[in-house]
């Protein structure tokens, strides 16, 4: 228990490198809320409505989504998003390199998630953090009897200056699915804007490039295909109880996820995927 720390009132790890870049996870969902790279600042957003409860996902950070994205299935009998980030994970092992810090937590199936699901599973989320970079890394194994397909993503909440100002680069010619229009379409745009709303999955999605001023985030992801673009806009920001009014303005979405094609893990298969941020010095 001396490895956890306090945060928001929920029981925390907090993992740096000897460089100062730092992350903070909480043990409810392995929910990392905070990643300060080195000589930097916050690079994630939270919202300062979140709430800290148990079952309740908090707003901002980057939630673990597993084994189903939003109400998409493969299960969708299942929670929206499903339950791992709102269970509590253990932590498994912490330390610190000479050039990184790191942790990893770890949620297996008990009682609550068989009584929804009826699946045995190991997940294994770890957190590092080395200078200017952070990588996140899930492990899933399937350690039941069946097989089992999942959907999961990293959820990631990036703190932004003004959603007005910010460009995303590497998503033309992608495909994507418009969750609001309820079409699918080609990217067109080389660097896409943001004016309000959005909610888009992006299939076959490879290295992007966040610009907000002279800010630049490289954002990376390995089996993880699909790249999930969401920001609720004013309106919908105004019917979120965890969001301040303005909150939409100060966060981008940029999920690394796998949900089009579901992944089905054979009894004793494991699988892992990844997503990494590499805050760029212009
Ligand atoms: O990833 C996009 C999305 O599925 C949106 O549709 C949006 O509602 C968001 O996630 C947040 O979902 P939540 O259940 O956390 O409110």
């Amino acid at each position: 228990m001396s490895e956890l720390i306090d945060s928001n009132g929920q029981p925390a790890v907090q993992v740096s490198a000897p460089d100062g870049a730092q992350a903070t996870i909480l043990l409810q969902g392995a929910h990392v809320v905070s990643w300060v790279p080195a000589a930097s600042t916050e690079q994630l957003y939270l919202s300062p409505k979140a709430v800290y409860a148990p079952g309740q996902a908090v707003r901002g950070g980057v939630p673990v989504i597993f084994p189903q994205f939003e109400q998409r299935g493969p299960d969708r009998s299942l929670p929206r998003h499903g339950f791992a980030r709102t269970q509590t994970w253990q932590l498994e092992s912490k330390r610190q390199g000479s050039d990184h810090g790191q942790a990893t937590l770890t949620l297996t199936d008990n009682e609550a998630t068989r009584a929804i699901w009826p699946h045995g599973f190991t997940l294994e989320l770890t957190v590092a953090v080395s200078g200017a970079q952070l990588d996140l890394e899930l492990f899933v194994h399937n350690t039941g009897t069946t097989a089992w397909p999942f959907a999961a993503a990293l959820h990631t909440y990036l703190a932004v200056s003004d959603l007005e100002k910010v460009r995303l680069q590497g998503l033309q010619g992608l495909h994507y699915q418009d969750s609001l229009r309820g079409d699918e379409a080609i990217e067109d745009h080389a660097e896409r804007r943001f004016y309000g709303e959005i909610d888009r999955i992006y299939g076959q999605a490879g290295n992007l490039l966040l610009r907000d001023g002279s800010r630049q985030l490289g954002i990376g992801s390995a089996n993880l295909p699909d790249a999930v673009l969401w920001n609720p806009g004013p309106d919908k920001c105004a019917t979120l109880r965890d969001m301040p009014a303005d909150g939409w303005r100060h966060m981008l979405c940029v999920e690394a996820a796998r949900i089009t094609q579901p992944k089905t893990l054979a009894p004793g298969e494991d699988w892992v995927g990844r997503q990494s941020l590499l805050l760029q010095t212009p």
